[in-house]
């Protein structure tokens, strides 16, 4: 294999995707599994763990399912510590489990807007803590943070959504800073509008038979004017990965088909 193909390889190294029973961190774990990585997900309940696992076997890769919630920093702590022993330290985090409430703010409860905070941004501080200083004994470490195009962005009745994504693009560049020293790099990954579970309600076809406003309205936003799949995400993520990009620190990759660089289509 060419030298530099190689530095695209994750054999022999452990990827723990959390929140990847299906979706986004399904796709993303699968790709990195092709690529050599040694697979490991969680999941907040025994019946998505036990799918994922189904799903994984169904795709030939033989990853290994652990029921934990990312917004328990013990839970964590011990999920890692079992990874640890049972399949080896972690070189590449992927925080991916992430939940959105769509609701104008005003209306939202404060509890509501702690619940996403605390999946979105603070479970990607929680994991990230227990994995880096098994990162620095073993001198590399890669975290890739899911971010958003919320991470630049505000809309309607995400306002909890995008502080946490936000917050998530500046918690990338940080751990970036502090232990970019340990040869570990940070970076996001900035999905535009992909078709998964989460966006779902996005798409339905309305009782007229069209297609739903937002649907409409994103392929105008889109360049690509087309949807993301969750495929589309798999190459950045293991290029993020893997010992190519061991100089892309801090760095938030938006992989969105052009909406941030779009004003828009004008109206027909
Ligand atoms: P999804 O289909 O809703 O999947 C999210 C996964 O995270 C689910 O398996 C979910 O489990 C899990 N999860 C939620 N809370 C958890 C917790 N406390 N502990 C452990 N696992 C938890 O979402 P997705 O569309 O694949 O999105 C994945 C990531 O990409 C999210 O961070 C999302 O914000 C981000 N993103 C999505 C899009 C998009 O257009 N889809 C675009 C940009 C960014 P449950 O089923 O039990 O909830
Ligand atoms: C929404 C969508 C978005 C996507 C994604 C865009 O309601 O606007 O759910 O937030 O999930 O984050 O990048």
């Amino acid at each position: 294999m060419d030298s530099y193909i190689k530095n695209f390889s994750l054999e022999g190294k452990v990827a723990l995707v959390t929140g990847a029973s299906y979706g986004i961190g399904f796709a993303i774990a699968s790709g990195m599994a092709a690529a050599g990585a040694k697979i490991v997900f969680n999941d907040i309940k025994q019946e998505l763990v036990d799918k994922g696992l189904a799903a994984y076997k169904e795709a030939g890769i033989d990853a290994k399912g652990y029921v934990c919630d990312v917004t328990n920093e013990e839970a964590v702590q011990a999920m890692v510590k079992q990874i640890e022993e049972e399949v080896g330290v972690i070189d590449i985090l992927v925080n991916n489990a992430g939940i959105i409430k769509r609701i104008p703010m005003c209306e939202m409860t404060a509890e509501q807007f702690r619940q996403v905070i605390d999946v979105d941004l603070n479970a990607p501080f929680i994991v990230s803590k227990a994995v880096i200083p098994s990162m620095i004994k073993k001198g590399h470490g890669k975290i890739i943070n899911i971010c958003s195009m919320m991470s630049e962005l505000g809309r309607e009745t995400v306002s909890a959504y995008a502080a946490a994504k936000g917050g998530l693009k500046m918690l990338t560049r940080n751990i970036c800073s502090e232990y970019g020293e340990y040869n570990i790099q940070c970076n996001g990954i900035g999905p535009g509008y992909i078709e998964t579970p989460q966006t779902a309600p996005l798409r339905e076809i309305q009782p007229d038979g069209s297609r739903h406003p937002f649907d409409q309205f994103i392929i105008a936003k889109t360049p690509a004017a087309r949807w993301g799949k969750t495929e589309d995400l798999v190459g950045p993520a293991v290029f993020l990965a893997s010992d190519a990009s061991n100089f892309v620190n801090g760095h938030v990759l938006y992989v969105d088909g052009g909406i941030l660089a779009y004003i828009g289509k004008q109206p027909q």
